[in-house]
């Protein structure tokens, strides 16, 4: 087996478990990633070469590549999402369990000589800044170059996390394969994969701990450190060390008069995470920067107060709807050194996709590889088509978005996609009752997952997918945290909703850069000075609280979207109590906020 790449490491439990992995799958040569510009540019040049990248034109998009996954390979796959835990109930209601041993067996059939005819990378990353208190350390093996091209722009890798594991250092493996062996004299397709579903397994081992990805190479199925570290494997640490890692946002909010506030939110995936992460305020005077669009690990700090820190170092955001009215920040962000998946090709060697706020080309390649005109019938990006961009091309990345410690939160937001029902915005009552907004959190399904999309789903935190344990222990994990901190130091709790439509289908809020009126009542609300009124669901704004000054917004908008439908509500607190059934033994605190609820709801009717 040839040996390659110029990382060097005496670590040698590591080099021996590589040796293993290498042994099992068989590769025609292993190379040990160093990180560095010329590796990437090198295994660019090699994907240009294979027909999985297509490089972008030089002068509008430098040092830019366009991939196009394989039809079948466009999301994650949730079904074939797997938490092995000792016991079922250990990986809870929600996640698919099976049991360990079974799946090492399974696993170890399937890895046989799957690597046949690649190169095995070595991808040595750290989730989080090197000499951050909660820094991660994983070896991720690969046989996708493409995998390595987007860890690199994802994750902090190469010979500087190796030289921090020394030559004992703790590390989580991981390991991905295409699941796409070559026979002899075969010749290799742009984006090799398994393209029968049954065949593809995500799977997480929390008590060794330890991941193993195979056959997809697509996005959180097969780029290791984010979800499946990050969050599922990260989220078993977090509850056993007392800290959090959460499907959130986290953002700097500056007031005219130079107070700043960091905000942590959690939505589903495909929900806005990164416009709101980034965003241009509509209101004079107010700034934000953002410190992470996707991840947060969160820690209470010496001070008694939560601090928030982005493990990642890149934004794999969805590109349909980006544009320079939606996300101007990150439409800048992705302006060179970015790998777009799935969009469309247009003939002057950019990029294009639906709702990108230009006009669409005459013509181009659509994300299927297929000649493609705007009148054809057919969208020419895949709904789940990404950019995958450095964090600091952002011009609003925040200075302390690598700080090791984070940054204290004053807020923490939860939301969704609701047509219905839920309002613009409001604030929990306590800690608990916001741990209740958090649990019983719903959104319109998206392309984010293989599925249906549009459907009412319970998403707890927007951790549905992400959880590597059981949610009802989740919950009481945040439900404890009163007792391991000042309760008056923890951040205020909000719910968020920018996705309200009419009866006729008409979005009653402009979102985007007006989201930061919402902000603006929420820092008054944190100072104690926000206008608010008591309602059966939570404090809303009073009708002159927010800051609409400049925005032409219908009364009627208004009054829906401040407002509690009182039918519409006991129809979701019937849906909540027929979920949290199905999540069995919940803490009774949980409980009794729903049917506190339900109490106040038959009292306003
Ligand atoms: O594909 S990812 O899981 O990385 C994106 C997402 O669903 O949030
Ligand atoms: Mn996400």
């Amino acid at each position: 087996m040839s040996q390659l790449g110029t990382c060097k490491t005496s670590h040698q439990r590591l080099i021996a478990w590589v040796d293993e992995i290498a042994q099992l799958c068989q590769p025609s040569g292993v190379h040990w990633c160093d990180g560095s510009q010329e590796e990437y540019d090198a295994l660019c040049e090699l994907m240009v070469k294979a027909g999985t990248f297509t490089k972008l034109d030089d002068a509008k998009r430098p040092g830019s590549y366009l991939a196009r996954s394989h039809p079948s390979d466009v999301a994650r796959v949730e079904d074939r999402t797997f938490i092995c835990s000792k016991t079922k109930e250990e990986a809870g209601p929600t996640n698919n369990w099976a049991d360990p041993a079974e799946m090492h067996a399974t696993l170890k059939d399937l890895y046989k000589g799957c690597m046949a005819g690649r190169t095995l990378y070595v991808i040595p990353f750290a989730m989080g800044p090197l000499e951050s208190p909660l820094c991660k350390v994983g070896i991720e093996i690969t046989d996708s170059p493409y995998v390595v091209a987007n860890m690199r722009i994802m994750t902090r890798m190469g010979q500087a996390v190796i030289e921090k594991l020394g030559t004992d250092g703790a590390f989580i493996p991981c390991v991905h394969s295409v699941g796409a062996p070559l026979q002899p004299g075969q010749a290799d397709v742009p984006w090799p994969c398994e393209p029968e579903p049954k065949n593809k397994y995500i799977v997480h081992f929390p008590e060794e701990p330890s991941i193993w990805s195979y056959g997809s190479g697509y996005g959180g199925n097969a780029l290791l450190g984010k979800k499946c570290l990050a969050l599922r494997i990260a989220s078993t640490v977090a509850k056993r060390e007392g800290w959090l890692a959460e499907h959130m946002l986290i953002l700097a909010l500056t007031s005219p008069e130079n107070k700043t506030y960091y905000i942590a939110a959690a939505f589903p995936s495909a929900c806005g995470k990164t416009n709101l992460a980034m965003m241009r305020p509509t209101l004079p005077g107010w700034t934000v920067r953002c410190l992470g669009d996707d991840i947060a690990w969160i820690r209470i700090a010496e001070d008694g107060r939560l601090y928030a820190m982005n493990p990642e170092t890149g934004f794999f955001g969805v590109a349909p709807g980006t544009s320079e009215q939606s996300n101007p920040n990150a439409m800048a962000s992705v302006r060179a050194n970015t790998i777009f998946t799935n969009v469309v090709l247009t003939p002057d060697g950019d990029i294009w996709w639906e709702d990108m706020g230009v006009p669409a080309p005459a013509s181009g390649i659509d994300w299927q590889g297929n000649e493609w005109t705007p009148d054809c019938g057919r969208k020419g990006a895949h709904p789940n088509a990404r950019f995958t961009a450095p964090a600091a091309q952002c011009p609003v990345i925040d200075p302390l978005w690598e700080s090791p410690e984070g940054v204290p939160l004053s807020a923490i937001l939860f939301g969704g996609r609701r047509q219905t029902t839920i309002p613009l915005v409001n604030e929990a009552f306590d800690w608990e009752h916001g741990v209740f907004m958090g649990s019983s959190a719903g959104s319109e399904t998206t392309a984010a997952a293989l599925g249906k999309a549009g459907v009412l789903r319970r998403d707890p935190f927007a951790m549905l997918p992400f959880l590597g344990y059981s949610v009802v222990e989740y919950l009481k994990h945040w439900l404890a945290l009163p007792e391991k901190t000042d309760r008056s130091k923890l951040p205020k709790v909000f719910f968020v909703n920018w996705f309200r439509k009419s009866d006729d289908g008409k979005w009653l809020w402009p979102g985007y850069g007006d989201n930061s009126r919402v902000l603006k009542w929420i820092c008054e609300r944190v100072e104690g000075s926000g206008k608010a009124v008591e309602s059966p669901i939570g404090f809303l704004p009073a009708p002159d609280g927010l800051d609409l000054g400049g925005l032409d917004l219908p009364q009627g908008n208004l009054d829906q979207l401040l407002s509690v439908d009182i039918e519409g509500w006991k129809k979701e607190v019937h849906d909540i109590v027929t979920y949290y059934e199905k999540l069995g033994d919940l803490p009774a605190s949980l409980k009794a906020k729903l049917a506190d609820l339900e109490d106040r709801l038959a009292k306003a009717s």
